[in-house]
């Protein structure tokens, strides 16, 4: 028996009390299957329409009283007959429905995904809106949840049809010319060209890739620099609450704190870290080595520096940050206004400022590498708007956060042998035989092919549905 002629159920709704659960069945059986449940509906019941009924058990006692409804093969999500029994959201009664349409032999329990997978088998649905369906899912941003949308309604899969076809077009061209060069001749003439056209627009997508991760996973953000210098205060500031302790006490932060927070619909987990300074005690080494570690790992650091550091300090603390792109800022911008009327304000929290306003860099501001970073004060709340505005934008350069065709890793690594298959094509197409350029776009088809699902593996296949739950 081949999986797809087994009757499949699966309850559609989450095995927890609420107002509606959902009994989901998908196969030849499924009408028979879910009239047996709900003996009510007439033997041809309409399709799409909803009969108000009553659910019985094996005995024909009353249940429960929900909707039937009834989608013919092949206009059904799975394409196949499927029936949806709607019933009030009581996990024990809906545990006895799916328990008696599991008596019916030509029926099974559905995998995770199954259904979505039988979709995509059907031809209903291609691999990228399969995977949208997962990645609404799991989406927990506004951004994230935009952006699965989009690929529900065929973003993702509209691009690469735009690659695939004229691809595929070439391919063909190349194999005329190659096997039956007489009828074929001259169809390889702008092979070349086509193929740097076609490799640039792989690698316009595969740009995307940043962008999707951000979108799909949140982005990472971390606040460091030196100790004392405002970093908790801010980080509370930008989360709204008061989660990481603050003190004039330089070293106060140890471990890093993480916060997730939603910025322009965009997911941020936004860290505060360990100030950094030479030879601190052993448990602050501890946290500084996180520090460090955690710099690596995000995607933007905030480098916040107190008032009054100069060039060089500003140039070297940014290097801590190694690879990752760096922001700075100027902290406490409450105490440089205050002390710029009068130097020696003791009365004001320029006391805790390690660094002192009143020696060679007495003006803070031209000591700064120009333009000078923007000013914050987490005590006060100025700059703290323009600071998330500046953050967005260096993470995601323009555009809103939800224009963004979701390229997930998966399609990254595909995208990459296609581009790199193209790669060596045009070379080929320069140097090599016709069979090796015919060679290389046959490769650079069959890697892309694994992004819309036209050339998967069963394998590929499983690990892809894996990430859905159960009924989806
Ligand atoms: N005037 C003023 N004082 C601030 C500001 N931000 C922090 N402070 C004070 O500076 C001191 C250190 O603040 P923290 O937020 O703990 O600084 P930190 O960078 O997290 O310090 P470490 O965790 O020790 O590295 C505290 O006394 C704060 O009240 C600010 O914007 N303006
Ligand atoms: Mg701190």
């Amino acid at each position: 028996m081949t999986p797809e002629s087994a009757t499949i159920v699966a309850l559609a709704t989450a095995p927890a009390a609420g107002a509606v659960g959902i009994l989901r069945v998908s196969g030849p059986a499924a009408l028979e299957v879910g009239r047996g449940l709900a003996p009510g509906v007439p033997a041809a019941p309409t399709p799409r329409h909803a009969y108000l009924t009553s659910f019985v058990d094996a005995a024909g006692a009353v249940l429960d009283e929900g909707l039937f409804l009834y989608f013919q093969a092949p206009r059904s999500f799975t394409g196949e007959d499927v029936v949806e029994l709607h019933a009030h959201g009581s996990p024990r009664l809906l545990r006895l429905l799916l328990a008696r349409a599991l008596e019916d032999a030509r029926v099974r329990p559905a995998l995770p995904g199954e259904f979505t997978r039988r979709a995509f088998l059907h031809g209903r649905i291609d691999l990228t809106r399969a995977e949208a369906v997962a990645d609404l899912v799991a989406a927990d941003s506004e951004a994230a949840v935009r952006a699965a949308a989009a690929g529900l309604s065929g973003a993702l899969a509209e691009r690469i049809r735009a690659l695939e076809l004229p691809l595929r077009e070439l391919h063909a061209d190349l194999e005329g010319v190659l096997n039956f060069p007489d009828e074929a001749e001259g169809a390889d003439a702008e092979a070349g060209s086509r193929v740097v056209a076609l490799r640039s627009a792989a690698e316009a997508l595969r740009a995307e890739v940043g962008r999707g991760r951000l979108v799909r996973q949140g982005a990472r953000v971390a606040l460091y620099g030196p100790v004392n210098a405002g970093k908790s205060t801010l980080f509370n500031r930008l989360v709204g609450e008061a989660r990481a302790l603050v003190d004039d006490e330089p070293g106060t932060t140890r471990d890093a704190l993480e916060a997730r927070v939603e910025w322009d619909g965009l997911g941020v987990t936004l860290y505060d870290t360990a100030g950094l300074r030479e030879a601190p005690g052993r448990v602050e080494a501890l946290g500084i080595a996180r520090t460090k570690e955690l710099l690596a790992a995000v995607d933007l650091a905030v480098l916040v520096l107190p008032p009054g550091t100069s060039r060089d300090e500003a140039a070297s603390w940014t290097r801590e940050a190694g690879a990752t792109p760096v922001l700075t800022v100027t902290g406490k911008c409450d105490v440089l206004t205050a002390a710029r009327g009068s130097v020696e304000d003791d009365t004001n929290a320029a006391s805790a400022v390690p660094s002192p306003l009143g020696d060679a860099a007495s003006d803070g501001m031209s000591a700064l590498p120009s333009p000078a970073p923007p000013r914050v004060s987490g005590l006060t709340g100025e700059g703290v708007d323009a600071l998330r505005t500046s953050v967005l934008a260096r993470l995601w350069g323009g555009g809103t956060p939800s224009a963004v065709a979701l390229v997930s890793e998966r399609h990254a690594d595909a995208l990459r042998r296609t581009a790199e298959a193209l790669g060596r094509a045009e070379e080929a197409s320069r140097v090599s035989t016709l069979e090796v350029l015919s060679g290389e776009v046959g490769l650079a088809l069959e890697a892309l092919g694994e992004v819309s699902g036209t050339s998967v593996s069963e394998a590929l296949l499983d690990t892809l549905f894996q990430r859905f739950c159960i009924g989806k």
